[in-house]
């Protein structure tokens, strides 16, 4: 089953919807359980192709084609997700900081992190601070993805960590986006900066101890 776990991610990589239906489904009809399909065929793959994308390896079509392509074999998957056999790795909540409305790398970030396993509340395009911090106190994440596009917003960054870290001490926030750099994470005392979606999930995944 190995083999054919394999062929799903390559064809997860090449685009090829019918394909990773096709073999999602011959899985799940062989007993192979969910959570194996995830684990063993889509998600190396994903994570292949994003190491490619960041060593500059691989381009940004290739990325969208593949987070596309899973999406469909997700879909293969939704009975057993809805049925509680898929557990997300852990939930992130993501959303472009007030003022700005840019949202293709967000967009991007989202995919790869859905792609990675986890649970993805998207809050969309310019979202207040206090909508970040309400967002935060429902559901309760165990990561919030910052991103913002201009010089003239990335202060709400800061401004975002100061206010859902006085309403939990030990949350942990990822930043990103062009004008964003590893010092100005530091310096506003985010968790972690990512410089695109497939480092995101990465530092991510550190930032929560899951490797
Ligand atoms: Co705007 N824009 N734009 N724009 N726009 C830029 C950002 C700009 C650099 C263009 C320029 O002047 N050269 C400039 C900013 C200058 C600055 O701040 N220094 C700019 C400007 C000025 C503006 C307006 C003010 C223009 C105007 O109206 N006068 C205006 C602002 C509107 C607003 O937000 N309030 C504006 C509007 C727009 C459009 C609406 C037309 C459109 C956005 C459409 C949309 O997003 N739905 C747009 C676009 C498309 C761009 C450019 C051309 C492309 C941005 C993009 O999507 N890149 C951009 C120029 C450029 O970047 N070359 C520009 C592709 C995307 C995949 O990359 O978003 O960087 P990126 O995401 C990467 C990483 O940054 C990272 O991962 C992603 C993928 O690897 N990343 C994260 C992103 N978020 C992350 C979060 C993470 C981790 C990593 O953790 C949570």
């Amino acid at each position: 089953m190995k083999a054919e776990l394999t062929r799903l991610g390559d064809a997860l990589l090449a685009g090829n919807v019918e394909e990773v239906r096709r073999l999602t489904q011959e899985a799940l009809r062989l007993g192979v359980p969910p959570q194996a399909i995830l684990d063993t065929g889509m998600r190396p793959a994903m994570e292949r192709l994003g190491e490619r994308f960041s060593a500059g390896l691989a381009y940004l079509p290739e990325l969208l084609l593949a987070a596309d392509t899973m999406k469909e074999g997700m879909e293969v998957l939704r009975p057993a997700v809805l049925r509680g056999e898929v557990r997300p790795e852990a939930t992130l909540l993501i959303g472009t900081v007030e003022g700005d409305i840019h949202d293709i790398g967000k967009n991007l970030v989202r995919m790869m992190f859905e792609g990675g396993g986890f649970r993805v509340i998207d809050l969309g395009i310019d979202v207040t601070c206090e909508g970040f911090v309400e967002a935060y106190r429902r559901e309760q994440p165990d990561l919030v993805g910052l991103s913002a596009l201009l010089t003239t917003t990335i202060g709400q960054m800061e401004k975002v960590i100061r206010l859902i870290r006085a309403e939990d001490p030990r949350a942990r926030v990822l930043v990103g986006g062009a004008p964003v750099r590893q010092a100005f994470a530091d310096r506003i005392g985010a968790s972690g900066y990512a410089p695109d979606a497939a480092a995101a999930v990465k530092v991510g995944r550190s930032l929560l101890g899951l490797g």
